[in-house]
């Protein structure tokens, strides 16, 4: 069956405004790390940062992802200053040559503060408030977007947190509980999206449950963005393959995330994916003229 999905509307910090649900989204990953599982190392120089991001733009991506801390399981904490030091140069390279809105991916207020002001438009928080509750006055007092991602525990400790008796009921309601604390520290309700943040603090068999039953998250009311780019849960299903081999398992997951109803995607590839939520999306037009 597939899932209504609703309209919604964001707005930028300049003025812009960005339309989800006609369409799906697709957000291109720029990791400046160099120790991301799918992607390390190969933007950490700014100059290649930029060429990464306009050869995604130019595939047709609708967003891009920021981001100078690797999130990969046992990871150590970046301190906030190398992580600027990784991420605004390159935002700086970006600005005035992407035309499509960037946001930045950290769980740290002052990072996102300092990105915001370099050029990013949107927030990404991978600890949905709770690593640095701060932030989300930082993307209040920008009026920025901010992407709420639920997780448990810290990088190191994740997988000790994946018990659940009803992992979407139990993702949902922590989710709707930083939805919450996001409202009240004066972010708009109206500029939140939400993410089950797949493959965090979750066993694979979790986060596919997970992402079959999206629609108790959509059941919040804001617009779902999805991250299954390369991730291991795939191989779950697909078995033992290093994440450059994973790109059809992605495709499979990206088509049911959209039929189920997620509004934005993150992917690692956009020119493969252009053509898999278009027909995901022509699926879904034709079920369900709107
Ligand atoms: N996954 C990663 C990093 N940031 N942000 C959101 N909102 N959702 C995700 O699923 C997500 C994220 C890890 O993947 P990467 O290391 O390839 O960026």
């Amino acid at each position: 069956m597939i899932a209504p999905r609703r309209r919604h509307t964001l707005s930028l910090p300049d003025g812009r405004i960005l339309e989800l649900g006609a369409r799906t989204l697709l957000m291109g990953i720029v990791n400046v790390t160099p120790d991301s599982f799918a992607d390390g190392g190969a933007c950490l120089d700014p100059a290649r940062a930029l060429d990464a991001a306009m050869a995604l733009e130019a595939a047709g991506a609708d967003l891009l992802d920021v981001g100078g801390e690797s999130t990969r399981p046992g990871a150590d904490p970046l301190p906030a200053d190398v992580e600027c030091a990784r991420v605004l140069p390159v935002l700086d390279a970006l600005a005035g040559r992407i035309r499509v809105p960037v946001s930045i991916d950290t769980y740290k207020a002052d990072v996102a503060r300092r990105a915001l002001a370099a050029g990013a438009s949107i927030v990404n928080d991978v600890s949905a408030l709770r690593y640095d509750p701060a932030i989300a006055r930082v993307a209040a007092a920008a009026g920025a977007p901010l992407v709420l991602m639920h997780s448990r525990g810290r990088s190191r400790a994740m997988y000790r947190e994946a018990q659940y008796a009803d992992v979407a009921a139990e993702v949902t309601r922590e989710l709707a509980s930083a939805v919450r604390a996001a409202t009240a520290a004066g972010v708009a309700r109206s500029q939140i999206v939400v993410d089950p943040g797949l493959g965090f603090a979750k066993r694979a068999e979790q986060t596919l449950e997970l992402l079959g039953r999206l629609q108790a998250v959509s059941a919040l009311g804001r617009p779902v963005l999805i991250g299954p780019s390369r991730k291991s849960f795939l191989t779950a299903a697909i078995g033992e393959r290093p994440p450059s081999g994973r790109e059809w398992g992605t495709a499979s997951a990206v088509a049911a995330a959209v039929i189920l109803g997620a509004h934005i995607v993150r992917v690692h590839a956009v020119t493969p994916h252009v053509d898999v939520v278009r027909v995901a999306d022509s699926i879904r037009a034709h079920a369900m003229p709107q």
